[in-house]
């Protein structure tokens, strides 16, 4: 394995966790922080590593942003300002860095969990850390206002979400951003209970092989995607690599199915009410957390009388908001915008504003989102905004997706079909993939062309004509499929997909000259854009805490949610739908063949079938889109 050590660092003081980069400015004449390193005693005895950065130049108390993280606290003053602290500073705070416990010089062990029992008074974890650090910084940073605000991103988000549970009187406003909720539902970790193979892998390698430090796992091969199949079945990572020694790895795989372990790791399970004003954040293209900060926004709205549980969202990938501008996703541009640095100036700095130094306005949207495909922002009075109706778009066995219903044809089979090969699955991005972190193609996986697996025999294509006006989809996107296979289990991935008309844009290049070598690529004419992708496995159609097997060959329902959007497909675009039963090595491969848990299948258990996906009156497969009038 490879020590990071704190490359992490230069990311951090942006709460932006293994995310984005930061703008460079030449450094001032004088430092705009002064640095102190300081041991927070918490309830238990333990001691956590904080640093606390406070501006040279305050003439008043301030209050404090608070920010607790796995990752490393840095180690001195910054020299520049960080692009995505830039606005909150103008207004003024200290701001505190802690490592959670058991990471770094922070005492105790890390757990990497999310489990709060508030019954146990002797127990703790990141609500009681979070509750004692915030009573010791009111009382002994020099200089604050007495409130406190939290955020961050990610696993910093989630430890500022985790104070909700119980949060401490002096803590005013969160933003939690990009948090995940429930690690076996959605996220991280899993997809309804498929396995993000890779991502669970590396991630915990990462977290949990030394305390002090980042960890990369060191790939054999170049390219990941052969490393994972050479590999074979799951067994084999500790059998040939970890050798039990990665906690949160052994009990992935000792806890196959929604038993309770992950249900005490599902802790929004707690959350009903809104006990602290919160400005959740997501991005549409999150390729790690899309999911959680929807479910506290829901989950906080059960009980928000004092309206102060807010939405924004943006067509980010993983804390992209947090980079120095946020003009584009991939070669996919914002139109003009530079949506990172106008959600800091227009809606993060003010929300803190508001709540911590009593000035400007409460925000008055319950969402507020940048919408792709039309590239302007919207706030909406509630999410998801009535208006929008639900509407089914068919597959048609003719490969042609349409809003008509399929009629009974007689004389033509139902059905579309293909064949899944374990051990060739699709990849889910362009090989060579690189390994999850630190490398920057991760990042943008989630909107690569999908031309590059639309030709295979194992992917189905359904596409739609040209559409004669915009369409506006705003609210929770879904899939049906009516589909079976030959086998006992299996996955079905569904993606629903932008298609760009092929004079999309004009090429930037002069037509007698041609492109240079790479540009070729860069044009969206054609591109083939994902707006919502998702896995449903087989085995827990019936329900998630213990696992079925499916009756071969008989047509099934399929329920695949695909989580909310808020994207235009334009004038002349056409929609596509991908289904195929691989994505490989983000979800792990199914074996085909019911076993108990398939982490301990063997390598004779992984099988082809074949798999077909119905369109007929009783056998309807369709995705279900909330289109605004
Ligand atoms: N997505 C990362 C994570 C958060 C929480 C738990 C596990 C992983 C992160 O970027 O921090």
């Amino acid at each position: 394995m490879n020590t990071a050590g704190r490359v992490l660092m230069v990311f951090l003081f942006a709460g932006v966790s293994c995310a984005v980069g930061q703008e460079t400015q030449a450094p001032p004449a004088q430092a705009i922080f002064q640095y102190q390193e300081v041991m927070v005693p918490v309830r238990d005895g333990v001691h956590l590593q904080t640093v606390i950065l406070t501006p040279t130049n305050a003439t008043k108390p301030l209050p404090i942003l608070f920010r607790r993280t796995p990752y490393g606290v840095p180690e001195r003053a910054p020299q520049q300002m960080p692009s995505s602290m830039k606005e909150l500073a103008q207004d003024g705070y200290i701001f505190v860095v802690q490592n959670l416990r058991g990471r770094f010089k922070s005492e105790g062990d890390f757990k990497l969990s999310s489990q709060v029992d508030l019954k146990d008074p002797k127990a703790t974890n990141e609500t009681t850390d979070a509750y004692d650090s915030i009573e010791w910084l009111v009382k002994n940073v020099a200089d604050n206002n007495g409130k406190v605000g939290m955020y961050g991103v990610s696993y910093d988000g989630l430890t500022t979400a985790l104070t909700l549970l119980h949060p401490h009187p002096a803590l005013k406003a969160i933003s939690e951003q990009a948090s995940p909720v429930d690690q076996w539902m959605n996220d991280d970790f899993h997809r309804y209970g498929a396995l993000r193979e890779s991502y669970a892998f590396e991630y915990t390698v990462m977290e949990q092989s030394d305390k002090n430090s980042n960890t990369h796992f060191d790939f054999e091969t170049y390219d990941s995607y052969e490393w994972y199949l050479a590999l074979g079945p799951l067994t084999n990572i500790n059998g040939k690599y970890l050798h039990g020694k990665i906690p949160v790895w052994n009990d992935t795989v000792e806890h196959a199915d929604y038993d309770e372990y992950w249900k005490k790791e599902a802790w929004v399970g707690q959350l009903h009410d809104s006990p602290v004003p919160n400005l959740n954040v997501a991005g549409f293209w999150d390729q790690e957390d899309p999911w959680g900060p929807w479910q506290i926004f829901e989950h906080a709205g059960e009980h928000d009388p004092d309206h102060n549980n807010f939405m924004v969202a943006g067509p980010w990938f993983h804390g992209q908001w947090q980079s120095p501008k946020g003009e584009s996703i991939g070669i996919i541009p914002f139109g003009g915008h530079e949506t990172a640095r106008e959600f800091r100036e227009t809606i993060e700095a003010p929300f803190f504003r508001y709540y911590l130094h009593g000035t400007g306005e409460k925000p008055a949207w319950k969402a507020n989102i940048f919408q792709s495909g039309s590239n302007t922002w919207h706030t909406y009075a509630a999410w998801p905004p009535k208006e929008a109706k639900a509407t089914k778009l068919y597959f048609h066995t003719d490969g042609s997706l349409s809003f008509t219903e399929p009629e009974k044809s007689a004389g033509t089979k139902a059905y579309r079909e293909y064949v899944s090969d374990p051990a060739n699955p699709v990849p889910y991005r362009q090989r060579p993939i690189s390994p999850t972190y630190p490398a920057g193609d991760w990042r943008t996986w989630e909107v690569a062309d999908q031309r590059f697996v639309d030709h295979r025999s194992d992917v189905l294509s359904y596409l739609s004509a040209p559409l004669e006006r915009d369409l506006v989809i705003t609210g929770a996107v879904s899939a049906v499929l009516s589909a079976s296979t030959t086998g006992t289990d299996s996955d079905f991935v569904v993606k629903l997909i932008d298609v760009y008309p092929q004079d999309a844009e004009k090429p930037a290049w002069k037509p007698e000259e041609g492109p240079k070598p790479g540009q070729y690529s860069q044009s969206v004419n054609g591109y083939e854009l994902p707006v919502a992708m998702e896995v449903r496995r087989g085995r827990y159609l019936k329900g998630f805490e213990r696992p079925t097997a499916l009756a071969a060959n008989e047509p099934t329902k399929w329920e695949v949610p695909l989580r909310n959007h808020d994207h235009v497909f334009l004038k002349g675009h056409r929609i596509m739908v991908q289904v195929q039963s691989t994505w490989f090595p983000v979800i792990d491969r199914n074996p085909q063949k019911f076993v108990p848990s398939i982490y301990k299948a063997q390598t004779d258990d992984f099988v082809p079938a074949t798999q077909r996906v119905y369109s007929a009156p009783e056998m309807e497969s369709f995705v279900v889109l909330p289109v605004m009038p």
